[in-house]
């Protein structure tokens, strides 16, 4: 696999802020990702964890799945990302964007740092990847090309339930679908976005599930400005500016170290991630049934 991404592709994610599809691993390697996470489901059925599996899925993953920490750390990523970060690489959350055959789950238009608290920073990347085909049938992502030349634009939380996000935000200003461009990935492809492109996702009518893995990485330089305080995980270089609190992966998937700490961590960056909200935030809800 191609490791760093050229100068053509640096300056292609620079102008339009994504960049996509790229190869990082073949499609075996893809398909044994996406059993060990199938592996996950089967053995951690609803109520056998404080809270049900998808929420450590969706939110934080690294933290308590050595799995998600591994997949994190995966060197043709790591290349990718450090051509447009630098050598200097954390991972604030690792997540898994599951949709089920043929539901209506979708992602609606938003910019990734609009709640995340760490400003309006460019030294933050998303690399989303495919687990099984991501495609306009099974929902696959749209990105506007150029939208993070945005500031952070004006945000509505809808709390829908078909919405994945955690708090179903949304938006504010009609985004006209004609701009966007479908982002087909095959399993074993990546994207990147930067933290401010404007981007969705469509429900999955599709007879398989659509799993990607989004993966967002910061900088040493990037500073949580809402919360008190925030985590990450150093996966490539060194971390001279105290801005993270460093966090190390999981020993085992669970173990009791690893769900103290993301309890932790959960309720500090909900001190961000929830700021503003009317409503409960589902998934950083999850105090009462805390071990
Ligand atoms: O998986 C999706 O459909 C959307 C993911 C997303 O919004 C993100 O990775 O920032």
């Amino acid at each position: 696999m191609p490791a760093s991404l050229s100068s053509a592709q640096a300056a292609a994610y620079t102008r339009d802020g994504c960049l996509f599809p790229i190869d990082v691993m073949d499609r075996a390697e893809a398909a044994q990702w996406r059993a060990r996470v199938e592996a996950l489901e089967a053995d951690y059925p609803d109520g056998s964890l404080p809270q049900p599996l998808n929420q450590y899925f969706r939110i934080n993953g690294q933290l308590v799945l050595p799995l998600m920490a591994e997949i994190a750390r995966h060197p043709a990523v790591l290349d990718a990302v450090q051509s447009i970060l630098g050598p200097d690489l954390l991972v604030w959350s690792c997540e898994l964007f599951i949709k089920e055959p043929n539901t209506p789950k979708i992602v609606s238009w938003h910019q990734d740092l609009t709640y995340w608290g760490m400003g309006e920073t460019d030294e933050q990347v998303t690399a989303w990847i495919a687990l099984s085909p991501a495609t306009r049938q099974s929902g696959c992502i749209m990105f506007v090309a150029g939208s993070h030349n945005n500031r952070i634009v004006e945000h509505r939380d809808t709390f829908h339930a078909d919405n994945l996000l955690s708090r179903g935000q949304e938006i504010a200003v009609e985004v006209d679908e004609k701009d966007a461009s479908d982002v087909v990935l095959q399993p074993g492809q990546m994207s990147l976005h930067h933290g401010r492109m404007f981007h969705a996702s469509g429900p999955n009518v599709s007879d398989d599930r659509r799993i990607g893995c989004a993966i967002r990485y910061v900088t040493p330089g990037v500073k949580q400005l809402v919360a008190e305080r925030d985590y990450a995980m150093l996966v490539r270089g060194c971390d001279g500016n105290c801005n993270w609190i460093n966090v190390a992966p999981p020993a085992s998937a669970f173990d009791v170290d690893a769900m103290s700490l993301y309890n932790r961590i959960m309720q500090d960056q909900s001190v961000a991630l929830t700021a503003g909200a009317t409503q409960t935030v589902g998934l950083y809800a999850g105090g009462e049934q805390r071990i």
